[in-house]
C-alpha cells in the first residue's frame, strides 16, 4: 500500500514464489486470496500461476478428502527444487502458502522434508481497544500509541477500508484468525454497534473473511436497558434473554461468520451482573447462550477486582482478585463460553507472576490475554520486545507437565498495539511484537529468539539480522533494569502510564502499591504474614513463592517485603542491585542506540529515522526513570551507592 510501511511482507519476500510456476488446486475465498497473492507476485518477478494441473515448482492443493477436521493444518514437502503444500482446509491453504513465503528459496531449495504444521492454539485473537468515537480522556484507542483506528474515523467505519485488508494480510500471515474490533470498555456509540450499527462491524467482517479472521464484537452487559429500553439486564430474566436471543440472531443474519462477543464486566465502572445478585458465570452462560445456536463463543475477561480500594486497607489485595472471584465458579460455564484471563494478576506490568487462575480451573475454557500494546512497557516509544516476556508466560508450568501453553485452550488473545500510523504501531519495532504474538500463538513453545530472527530477516532482510537482533533481543530485560524493580510493578505516572512516578499509585484506591519506607520495600504476599496470594498457587509454586529463601529474585518484591540490605541470590543487596540495575539499563539503551545508529545504510532509511527519533525519547526517559528510582530510594533508605555514582 501506497504510503504505508510493507512491515514483514515487503515485495522482495514474494521473489522466490514470484519467478517460479505455481499450480493452484481449489476453489472457494480464501483459495481465491492465495490466487490474488500469487498473481500479484508473478506479475512482479514473471513467473507464473494456473489452476489447473501442470508442470510447477510450487503445488498448492486444497484436499478436504484427507482430514476434514483440520482446517488449519498443512503438509508441506520439498524435494528436487520443487514444494507442494496439502491442506484439508482453506485456511491451512492460506497458512501453508504463507510457511512457504516465509522460507523464501528455502521453501524449494532446502534438503527433501515432509513435515505436517498445525497451530496447538485453535483461536489466535486480536483485541483492539478502539473506540468509535474519539473519548474525551483515552481518544480514539484506548492505551493505543500509534496513531487513530484503523477501524474507525469521525465518529463511523471508514469508508475506505484498504488499509483494513491489508492489516487482515499482515495477520493472515502470521496465524492471526480472531479480531475483536472495538474496546471492551463500551461506551455509547460503540454499544450501538450490536443492534442499529452492525452494518459497520459487517463491512469489517467482510474484509477479514477472506484472510480467514473472524470477527467479534466487545458488547455491554447493560445493553438490553441501554439499547433494548428493558428495565433490568438481570441474566436470569426471561425477557433480558429473549432481548439477547433476538439481538444476537441479526448479528449473524449481517454476519454469518461472526465470532462471538468479549464482555468486561462488573470492572472498572462496567456493568455486570453483581448488580443484580447473579454470578458472572450467570452473567457470561447467558450471552452464551445466545450465540451457541450460530457457533459463536462469548469471551468474558477475568479482570474482576476492586478499583475503590482504601489505602489504608492492607487486607484487601487487588493480585487476588480475579482467582477470589472465579474459581468458585469452575465447571459452571456453558461450552462457548471462554474466560479470558489476563496473564499476570495485575495489570501487565514489566514482571509479574503468572496468574494462579491459569490451572486451577480445569472446568473452563481459559484463554490467556496479553498486552502488545506497550502500555507499561515504554508505549512504542521505547524499543521492548515481548517475545521473551510471553515464552517465559507460555512455558509457565503451574502444575508439572502442563504449561500455560497448553492450558489456554480458549485461546491466545493479545491487546493490538495497531493503528494508522504509517508504521502500523508507531515505533517500527514494535511490529515485531505483533509478529511474535501470532508466532507464538500457532506454537506457544517456539523459540522467541527464532521468531525474532525471522521477522528481522523478513523486514529488514538477511544483512540486518545480527544487528537489529542486537538492539532488541535484551531490550525487555533492559526495560525492566530502569523502570520498576524485582518485580514490584506500578511506578508509573498515574492515568497516562508514561513515565516514572515511584508514589503515583501509593496511596491511590487501584489496590498498587509496593509500601516502602525507611527499612524496605515489597508486598508481604506470603500465606504465614502476608495476604495469603502465594497460596493460590498449586503446592509446588506455593511452596516456592512463599519464602524468601525460594522465592525467584526477579519476583522477590511482588511476593515479599524485604529490608534494603536484604541479599539476593545473585549476592547483592536489594538496594545495590536497584542502583547497579538502573545504571546498567540506562547503558544498554545507549548501547542500542549506538548499534541502530550504526545500522544507517542497512535499513530504509525512513524507518531508520522513525526509530533514531524514538531511541532519543527511550534514552531520555530511561534517564529519568534512572535518576528519579535511585534518588528515591537513596533517600528512603540513606544506603549509598557502592560505586560513589551520581544519585540526586
Ligand atoms: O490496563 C488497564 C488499562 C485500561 C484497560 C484495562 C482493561 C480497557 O489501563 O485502559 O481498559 O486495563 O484491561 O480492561
Amino acid at each position: 500500500m501506497q504510503g504505508v510501511d510493507p512491515a514483514w511482507l515487503p515485495d522482495g519476500v514474494f521473489r522466490p514464489i514470484g519467478t517460479r510456476r505455481t499450480v493452484l488446486r481449489g476453489s472457494g475465498l480464501l483459495v481465491d486470496t492465495v490466487h490474488g497473492e500469487l498473481v500479484a507476485a508473478c506479475a512482479r518477478y514473471g513467473g507464473g500461476v494456473s489452476r489447473e494441473p501442470g508442470p510447477y515448482d510450487l503445488l498448492l492443493e486444497l484436499d478436504d478428502s484427507f482430514s476434514p477436521d483440520d482446517a488449519e493444518g498443512f503438509t508441506y514437502e520439498r524435494g528436487d527444487g520443487r514444494a507442494t503444500v496439502t491442506a484439508s482446509g482453506a485456511r491451512g491453504l492460506l497458512y501453508g502458502f504463507f510457511h512457504a513465503v516465509r522460507l523464501g528459496e528455502e521453501a524449494f531449495l532446502g534438503e527433501p522434508v515432509r513435515e505436517t504444521h498445525r497451530p496447538a492454539v485453535g483461536l489466535r485473537m486480536l483485541d483492539h481497544w478502539d473506540n468509535v468515537a474519539v473519548h474525551p480522556v483515552m481518544g480514539q484507542v484506548e492505551r493505543g500509541y500509534a496513531g487513530g483506528s484503523l477501524f474507525w474515523e469521525d465518529g463511523r467505519a471508514r469508508g475506505d477500508l484498504d488499509r483494513v485488508a491489508a492489516y487482515g494480510r499482515l495477520l493472515a500471515s502470521c496465524g492471526i484468525n480472531a479480531v475483536a474490533v472495538n474496546n471492551v470498555n463500551v461506551h455509547e456509540a460503540e454499544a450501538r454497534l450490536l443492534t442499529d450499527r452492525i452494518s459497520e462491524v459487517a463491512a469489517l467482517a467482510g474484509v477479514f473473511r477472506a484472510y480467514g479472521i473472524r470477527t467479534h464484537l466487545s458488547v455491554t452487559f447493560a445493553a438490553p436497558i441501554v439499547l433494548g429500553g428493558l428495565a433490568t439486564a438481570d441474566p436470569l430474566d426471561p425477557e433480558v434473554r429473549r432481548w439477547w436471543a433476538a439481538a444476537t440472531a441479526r448479528v449473524h443474519e449481517a454476519i454469518p461468520d461472526f465470532g462471538g462477543y468479549v464482555v468486561k464486566a462488573d470492572s472498572e465502572g462496567q456493568p455486570g451482573p453483581f448488580a443484580y445478585g447473579r454470578s458472572h458465570a450467570d452473567g457470561a452462560n447467558l450471552l452464551a447462550a445466545a450465540l451457541e445456536p450460530y457457533g459463536g463463543t462469548v469471551h468474558w475477561r477475568a479482570f474482576v477486582y476492586d478499583h475503590h480500594q482504601d489505602w489504608r486497607d492492607r487486607t484487601t489485595d487487588r493480585a487476588r482478585a480475579a482467582y477470589d472471584h472465579f474459581t468458585p465458579l469452575d465447571g459452571e460455564f456453558a461450552a462457548n463460553a471462554v474466560l479470558q484471563v489476563k496473564h499476570g494478576p495485575m495489570d501487565f506490568q514489566v514482571r509479574e507472576p503468572v496468574s494462579p487462575l491459569i490451572g486451577a480451573m480445569p472446568g473452563t475454557r481459559l484463554a490467556v490475554e496479553l498486552q502488545a500494546t506497550q502500555e507499561y512497557t515504554g508505549q512504542q516509544r521505547h524499543v521492548c520486545w515481548l517475545g521473551p516476556m510471553w515464552s517465559e508466560v507460555l512455558r509457565f508450568e503451574p502444575e508439572e507437565g502442563s504449561p500455560v501453553g497448553e492450558l489456554a485452550r480458549g485461546g491466545l488473545v493479545a491487546v493490538s498495539n495497531v493503528g494508522d500510523d504509517p508504521f502500523w504501531t508507531g515505533h517500527p519495532l514494535a511490529q515485531a511484537n505483533l509478529y511474535t504474538f501470532g508466532r507464538l500463538a500457532w506454537r506457544p513453545d517456539a523459540d522467541a529468539g527464532g521468531i525474532l530472527d525471522e521477522w528481522i530477516g523478513l523486514t529488514f532482510g538477511a544483512d540486518a539480522t545480527a544487528g537489529v537482533r542486537a538492539v532488541m533481543a535484551g531490550s525487555w530485560r533492559t526495560y525492566e533494569k530502569y523502570t520498576a524493580p524485582l518485580g514490584v510493578g506500578f511506578m508509573v505516572q498515574p492515568g497516562h502510564h508514561y513515565g516514572p512516578s515511584v508514589d503515583g499509585y501509593e496511596y491511590s484506591p487501584w489496590g498498587t502499591y509496593h509500601f516502602a519506607d525507611r527499612d524496605g520495600v515489597g508486598v508481604d504476599r506470603s500465606v504465614a504474614s502476608g495476604t495469603g496470594y502465594a497460596g493460590q498457587y498449586g503446592k509446588r509454586w506455593a511452596e516456592v513463592y512463599e519464602t524468601v529463601a525460594s522465592c525467584p529474585d526477579e519476583l522477590l518484591l511482588f511476593f515479599h517485603h524485604v529490608p534494603y540490605g536484604h541479599v539476593l541470590k545473585s549476592g547483592k543487596t536489594v538496594v545495590q542491585h536497584i542502583y547497579d540495575t538502573h545504571f546498567e539499563g540506562v547503558d544498554e539503551v545507549a548501547e542500542a542506540r549506538r548499534r541502530w545508529d550504526a545500522l544507517a545504510g542497512v535499513v530504509d532509511p525512513v524507518r531508520h529515522a522513525r526509530v533514531a527519533e524514538r531511541f532519543e525519547e527511550q534514552l531520555r526517559s530511561a534517564r529519568e526513570w534512572r535518576d528519579q528510582i535511585n534518588s528515591y530510594f537513596f533517600r528512603k533508605s540513606g544506603v549509598p551507592d557502592e560505586h560513589g555514582r551520581t544519585i540526586y
